[in-house]
């Protein structure tokens, strides 16, 4: 007997898709899509169609283990959950003795987005009194960028893109990285819309694309003020939007924009001045631009002022008061819900250190007072993912360092462990979800019970805060309980939600409140273009031209994502994925590669002061001269040498917001010895 239960993909994708999951035998057999899902409508991504394969892999880890040989071979033993668990209270008691609290570090971020099991460590390690973890490796870049002019405005509602007459994706791979967001664009252009795309090279989302402009890395923020400048020369800005809802745009159009015409416009991002007048004509010409503003632009050290002259875009255009017009780079859909009932800051002894997670390396390294003795990791794969690789496996290879690593597989972070818990995945325990690329929420519970004597993150937590002699009676909640704590506490954005159904297990979407488009939560009322509240001197109060980083190497290496796997997921555990993606390729235009004597299929060094990665060679004209790319986060076993893609990204952070800069990077390319 067979039976059909509702879940959520739990990846840290835009999407937060709808799963239907076939379970015989207390066994994932099948997965397809929810087809009364809002968003996903019945649809997945092929990483996904056959997720049963991943819940159910060969590889996944079964049984706590104890490191058994030197660090970082991936020697271990089998334990009990009652031995691995002691080991690790046992280190902590003399870490804690010899070095405090702060000596003990957590290291998680989204391998499941469910609000629950995402944040399950934060309330114990608050109640240990342990170092903070500051979540900034993804867009907090982007984030920063946007509330400069927006603050907390509620983003528009994704769907509306279907209605919009000129859908531009500004860099964002949404082939790969936001499928579902492709079918508005395409539906908007079923009604007679247009589709563009600014990016640095052809991705796949080229090919779905109206036109395509290809900007040199890191120079979109030049390209948005140029834009503009044709903007209000053409006269194509919304006068009476504008005075009503705009502040500083005489400032910007008095002291920014004379000096960006086409013609340096198109010396500063590699277009011609002919396309730059274009895109500004398409934009100025449309009834409602609905522009989908990705995050990689701002991982760059200019990341944030990117974002934030491209978000004045729609602000001129008055796209704001237009039914399909607007911007968005993630969904405000985190106001439905305070976290702070599950992540508990108030069980600090005090305000503790802050770690960005973007510098563990440096962390690991060279941080003091006190020096990090144990890192606990989970919902991550710092090894593989987090920038400057060398640094951050020189920290992890240290013998007096105490790392646990609880996880569904054996990453190459879970290598250097001492002790390694295995973990649930989303079909095996309680959650709730929400989404950053659209606004449906879900309540999601186990479908089959726990493979081998995997653990939840909640469950190890409450386990840890027993052992560690934490008792406050929250830990002795469970994660249904968590979740009923979330759904309790009222939010504006939740009212009129269908409970019965979120209940059900069904996703249920937010209802935006009336207007909320044209609504400007910032202190003024009014999207900011001049926000005289940033720090920096002028001319910062308004947006202008930052330089992205330099170095002395000649070719922008591109970190990309890949269409077959999520960050490190998917690649890690399964061999059908990671035949599809085939090697670790960068990928080269045919200039660079005859300027360097280089052949598709050569074994070749990309290298700067970071470090080294051998790659596979693919010669492609899909990327322009100056600018190569290197898909996916790999694993080091998939490596032709002994690092993969983030041996040559930077610790360095945004202007803004302390984010990651993975696509700010400079480096040479020679053949392999
Ligand atoms: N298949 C797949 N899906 C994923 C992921 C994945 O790894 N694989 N990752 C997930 C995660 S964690 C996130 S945060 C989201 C990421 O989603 P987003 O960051 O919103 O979008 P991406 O599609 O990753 O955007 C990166 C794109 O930006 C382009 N880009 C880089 N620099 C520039 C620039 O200076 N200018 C312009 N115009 N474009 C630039 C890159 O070429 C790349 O195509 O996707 C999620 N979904
Ligand atoms: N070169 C390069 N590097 C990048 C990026 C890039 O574009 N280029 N993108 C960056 C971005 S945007 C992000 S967000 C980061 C993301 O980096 P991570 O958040 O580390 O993402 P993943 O690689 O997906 O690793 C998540 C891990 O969590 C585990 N996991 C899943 N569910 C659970 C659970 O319930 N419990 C526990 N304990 N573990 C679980 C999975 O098995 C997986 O190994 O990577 C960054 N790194
Ligand atoms: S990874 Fe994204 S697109 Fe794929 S199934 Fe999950 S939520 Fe949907
Ligand atoms: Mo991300």
């Amino acid at each position: 007997m067979s039976a059909l239960h509702r879940s959520t993909c739990p990846h840290d994708c835009p999407d937060a898709c709808g799963l239907l999951v076939e379970v015989q035998d207390g066994r994932a057999v099948a997965v397809r899509g929810d087809p009364d899902h809002p968003w996903s409508k019945g649809s997945l991504c092929p990483k996904v169609t056959r997720y049963h394969a991943t819940v159910h892999a060969p590889s996944r880890l079964l049984t706590p283990l104890l490191r058994d040989g030197p660090k970082g071979l991936g020697a271990f033993r089998r334990a009990s959950w009652d031995e691995a668990i002691e080991a690790i209270a046992a280190r902590w008691r003399l870490i804690l003795g010899e070095h405090g609290a702060e000596a003990i570090l957590p290291y998680s971020y989204a391998g499941t987005m469910g609000l629950v099991q995402r944040n399950a460590g934060h309330a114990f390690f608050h109640a240990l009194g342990a170092s903070r973890l500051d979540r900034t490796i993804c867009s907090p870049g982007q984030d920063a960028g946007w509330k400069a002019l927006m603050g907390d405005t509620v983003a528009v509602d994704p769907e509306e893109a279907s209605e919009s007459d000129l859908v531009v994706l500004w860099g964002i791979d949404a082939v790969a990285t936001n499928i579902h967001f492709i079918a508005r664009a395409k539906a908007a252009r079923a009604r007679g819309g247009r589709i563009l795309l600014v990016e640095t090279y052809a991705t796949p989302t080229a090919a779905v694309a109206d036109r395509v402009f290809l900007v040199r890395p890191g120079s979109d923020g030049v390209l948005a003020l140029g834009v503009m400048h044709v903007l209000a020369r053409e006269g194509w800005v919304d006068r009476a939007f504008v005075a009503a809802h705009v502040q500083g745009y005489e400032d910007l159009a008095r002291e920014v924009l004379p000096e960006w015409t086409p013609e340096r416009t198109a010396e500063a991002t590699g277009l011609t001045p002919a396309e730059v007048i274009a895109l500004a004509t398409e934009l100025g010409r449309a009834r409602a631009p609905f522009l989908r503003v990705g995050s990689g632009l701002s991982r760059y050290g200019n990341g944030s002022m990117n974002v934030r002259a491209i978000v004045c875009i729609p602000a001129l255009l008055g796209a704001w008061a237009k039914r399909g017009g607007g911007a968005l780079c993630s969904t405000s859909s985190s106001q439905a819900f305070d976290t702070s009932v599950v992540t508990r800051e108030d069980f600090q002894p005090r305000p503790t250190r802050l770690v960005n997670m973007c510098r563990l390396g440096h962390a690991l390294n060279e941080l003091d007072g006190p020096r990090v003795m144990s890192l606990y990791v989970y919902n991550s794969n710092p090894a593989a993912v987090a920038p400057d690789q060398n640094a951050v496996l020189e920290g992890l290879a240290r013998e007096d360092l105490f790392t646990v690593v609880h996880e569904r597989f054996p990453t190459d972070t879970a290598r250097f462990a001492d002790v390694v818990l295995p973990a649930t995945s989303t079909l095996e325990h309680s959650d709730l979800f929400r989404s950053y690329g659209q606004y449906a929420v879900q309540r999601t519970r186990a479908v089959i019970p726990p493979v081998g004597e995997a653990r939840p993150n909640w469950e190890v937590f409450q386990l840890l805060a027993r052992t560690m002699g934490l008792d406050h009676p929250f830990f002795r909640l469970s994660a249904d309980d968590l979740v009923d704590l979330l759904l309790a506490k009222p939010a504006p954005l939740r009212e009129g939600l269908d409970r019965a159904a979120l209940e059900q297990g069904r996703a249920v979407s937010l209802r935006l409140p009336e207007g909320a488009k044209t609504r400007f939560r910032t202190p003024s009322g009014k999207i900011e273009i001049l926000n005289p509240r940033l720090r920096h001197p002028l001319p910062r109060a308004l947006p202008t031209h930052v330089e992205a980083s330099r170095t002395q190497y000649p070719l922008r290496l591109l970190t990309a994502p890949s269409l077959h796997g999520l960050n490190s997921s998917f690649l890690q555990e399964r061999e059908d994925l990671r035949k599809r993606a085939g090697p670790m390729v960068l990928r080269m235009s045919p200039s660079d590669a005859a300027e360097r004597g280089l052949a598709d299929g050569d074994l070749v060094q990309a290298w700067n002061e970071l470090g080294e990665v051998a790659f596979t060679l693919e010669v492609t004209g899909n990327v322009p001269a100056g600018v190569i790319v290197a898909p996916g986060v790999r694993r080091l076993d998939d490596a032709r040498g002994p690092r993969t893609v983030n041996a040559l990204t930077s610790q360095r952070l945004t202007d803004e917001g302390a984010g990651s800069t993975f696509y700010d990077n400079a480096v040479d390319v020679r053949r392999a010895q």
